[in-house]
């Protein structure tokens, strides 16, 4: 899978202000295959095992608070050069810095409440997916 898949997530807030479809219009428009889909609740240690990266920073305890404060969606995405495509369709971390016409600019309210998870690398695309997902849950 390496290269041309990537793990998102839409983000409590996103979920909560029922904008689940329009994201996903927005992905798929992008030209993403949806290859695997859960919407699930991650209590606020499953949050901070995903986020570990950032265990040193001054925002984890606002990050995995607001990650684990209601449901979000997992998915993992496939399109060829998945991880930097995904990335520049989501935008900059703070919706303030985000391009036009990507989904953070469109949906996130704030740089810590900012509508979309995507994976940064390859690499973490797997682990990121394999957090989620069994092998049976892929399609
Ligand atoms: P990314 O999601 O664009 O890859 P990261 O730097 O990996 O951004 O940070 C992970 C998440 O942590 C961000 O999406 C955002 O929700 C939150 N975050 C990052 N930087 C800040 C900050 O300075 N203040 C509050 N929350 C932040
Ligand atoms: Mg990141």
């Amino acid at each position: 899978m390496a290269g041309n898949q990537t793990l998102t997530m839409i983000k409590p807030e996103t979920v909560s202000k029922n904008n689940i479809g329009p994201v996903l219009k927005q992905i798929n428009e992008a030209g993403f295959r949806i290859k695997a889909m859960k919407f699930t609740h991650l209590t606020k240690q499953q949050a901070g095992e995903f986020y570990a990266v950032h265990a040193d920073k001054n925002f984890f305890e606002d990050l995995t608070s607001f990650m684990s404060s209601g449901p979000i969606v997992a998915a993992i995405l496939e399109k060829e050069n998945a991880v930097a495509d995904f990335r520049e369709l989501i935008g900059a971390t703070d919706p303030l810095n985000a391009a036009d016409g990507t989904i953070r600019k469109l949906f996130a309210e704030s740089k810590s409440r900012n509508a979309v998870h995507g994976s940064d690398s390859d690499e973490n695309a797997i682990t990121e997916c394999n957090f989620f997902f069994s092998q049976v849950e892929r399609f």
